[in-house]
């Protein structure tokens, strides 16, 4: 009896097949479906599987006669047709019995593979997004959202839209304005003087800042504002800074060591809020985290502002971040942002610190160029949504 394996399109092709080669004495050992090769193989109808026995033709009878019987036939083998591997070698003598054993392998044999595709296609799906949540993720990676982030955020798109049946373009936009969290502007204290000091790398745009900022307190809310500089490295940073002061009619103290800090701020007593501007530092300046545990013990501060250029890479975002991380409260603070159409760092920061953002500039012009960290601008720009025309420009 000898055992063979047909594929076809389905059940009457097969059986045709086995009826032209092995005849109408030919039995079914066993028909199944198998899924077809390749990813794509799941979406398509499956093949049909056909293992046929049948007792081979008798040999003609030999011209000559010979002494030794014929050599038996060699065993043929049953090859997986995806693999090329051979999966069973059937015994060409074999009884009922050896029939009825290889039915039972080949049962279990397709049990197996029956088992393993249905595991291959469940993880398949647990890891595979859909493709809306894949162009979405696209976007926050062209936006240089930090890799791991941007794939984070996508699985949870995915998840909630598919829990929920929901949109993900709205769920991802949901998501993001989540992880940009509530903005955090200066809250002035009730009744009593608010300090707040700026700090941050080199050449970021700290007293530019406080630039705007002096400027819309005591002008758009009519606030009494001081200013001191501790940025005594340059003269040219005082000189800025005192001559925004005049402009905007406020006082100015110049505190040349942190025993000079109380003083200034008792002279400035009377305000109602009170910047500090600070030298920038290299974040791999020894001196920067003892000159500023020594500032912001001397000063009190009521916040903390690190200020940060929107267009720091994420290597430059990781040594900031270690450098600062030994401050125990702080707010984030984004400049130029118009310097750069890539927004992610901005999301990374404040996944990789938790904290929350105060405002974000995105230009020169004192003092118009800042705004409340604006989460709908952040997320439009990072799902590449451009602003709508004549919706007014950067504010
Ligand atoms: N394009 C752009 N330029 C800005 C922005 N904010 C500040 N600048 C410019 O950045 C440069 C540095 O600004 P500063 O305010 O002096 O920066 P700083 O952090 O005080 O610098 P140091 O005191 O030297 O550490 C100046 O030319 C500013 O006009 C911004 O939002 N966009
Ligand atoms: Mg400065």
């Amino acid at each position: 009896m000898n055992v063979k394996r047909y594929l076809a399109e389905d059940v009457t092709e097969a059986m045709g097949k086995v009826r032209a080669e092995l005849g109408l004495d030919a039995f079914i050992l066993n028909t199944r479906k198998i899924r077809r090769h390749g990813v794509s193989g799941w979406f398509r109808r499956p093949l049909v599987e056909v293992v046929a026995a049948y007792e081979p033709a008798p040999a003609p009878p030999p011209a000559v006669r010979r002494a030794d019987p014929p050599p038996p036939l060699a065993p043929l083998p049953l090859t997986d047709i995806r693999t090329g591997e051979r999966v069973l070698t059937p015994n060409l003598t074999a009884g009922p019995e050896k029939i009825g054993a290889l039915e039972s392998k080949i049962d279990s044999l397709s049990a197996t593979l029956d088992t393993l595709v249905g595991r291959i296609r469940a993880e398949a799906d647990a890891a595979g997004d859909p493709p809306e949540v894949e162009a979405l993720v696209g976007a926050l990676l062209e936006g240089e959202v930090h890799e791991p982030f941007a794939h984070r955020i996508g699985r949870e798109a995915a998840d909630i839209a598919r829990r929920r049946a929901a949109d993900p373009a709205e769920v991802m936009e949901q998501l993001l304005k989540q992880y940009l969290g509530e903005a955090a502007p200066i809250q002035l204290k009730p009744y009593r003087r608010t300090v707040v000091i700026m700090v941050g790398p080199t050449g970021v745009g700290k007293t530019t800042t406080i630039a705007k900022l002096a400027a819309i307190y005591a002008i758009n809310h009519g606030a009494r504002v001081g200013i001191i500089t501790t940025d005594t490295y340059r003269i040219a940073a005082v000189e800025q800074l005192r001559t925004y002061a005049e402009i905007l009619s406020v006082p100015i103290a110049v505190v040349y060591a942190p025993e000079e800090m109380e003083a200034a701020l008792r002279e400035q007593e009377g305000c109602d809020i009170v910047f500090i501007d600070t030298a920038g530092k290299s974040p791999n300046d020894p001196t920067l985290e003892p000159e500023l545990r020594a500032l912001l013990a001397a000063s009190g501060a009521d916040e903390v502002h690190l200020v940060l250029s929107a267009a720091t890479s994420f290597t430059g975002c990781l040594n900031i971040v270690r450098t600062y991380a030994f401050l125990e409260n702080f707010k984030l603070l984004f400049t130029k942002m118009d310097e750069t159409p890539v927004w992610g760092m901005l999301l990374n920061l404040k996944m990789l610190t938790d904290r929350a953002v105060s405002y974000m500039t995105a230009g020169q012009t004192v003092p118009d160029d800042i705004e409340v960290m604006n989460a709908r601008k952040i997320t439009d720009r990072l799902l590449g949504v451009r602003p709508l025309a004549g919706s007014g420009g950067w504010r």
